[in-house]
């Protein structure tokens, strides 16, 4: 009996309304530290993303500030942007049929103690902090996070 999902794909993608979007997604310190980027990028890969910019750099404090701008004044705020800007990332654009929601869904809620298995945060987070990526979470917000990484 047919599930009605991609069998390539390894988190069954809605059918229901389809679109091709692009979206922001960045890897972070201790994904890159610990060798994760082919296995991330793999996911995406397999679940029949397009790549379609990829970088490797060290962020700096003014533009991880820029990244989370939207959590600027929270207690956490501080810390990640210093976490964020202190060791190389992983900047990746990817595009497909719901690029947004379906990486949101591959990367799982953010705190990996509630992350589902098979999702990258569930399998390899470490804490709220370190959850290992980054995904857009809005049309609006991929479009503005492409435009501050990949000028
Ligand atoms: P990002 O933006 O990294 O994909 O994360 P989420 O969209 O899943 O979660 P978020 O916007 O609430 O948080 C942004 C970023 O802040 C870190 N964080 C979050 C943290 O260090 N301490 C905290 O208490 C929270 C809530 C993790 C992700």
């Amino acid at each position: 009996m047919g599930c009605g999902c991609n069998t390539k794909a390894e988190i069954p993608i809605n059918k229901g309304v389809m679109r091709k979007e692009r979206t922001f997604l960045m890897i972070k310190p201790e994904g890159v530290e610990r060798g994760l980027v082919g296995e991330i990028i793999g996911r995406f890969e397999r679940q029949g993303f397009k790549i379609v910019a990829l970088k490797l750099s060290k962020i700096s404090r003014e533009l991880a500030e820029k990244q989370y701008e939207e959590h600027q004044g929270k207690d956490f705020f501080d810390d990640l942007v210093s976490y964020m800007s202190s060791a190389p990332t992983v900047s990746i654009v990817i595009e497909g049929e719901n690029a947004i929601s379906v990486a949101r869904e591959m990367a799982g809620v953010t705190d990996p103690k509630f992350a589902k298995p098979r999702t990258i945060r569930g399998d390899y987070g470490i804490d709220v902090q370190r959850n290992i990526i980054h995904a857009s979470d809005s049309e609006e917000s991929a479009k503005r996070e492409i435009s501050i990484h990949f000028e």
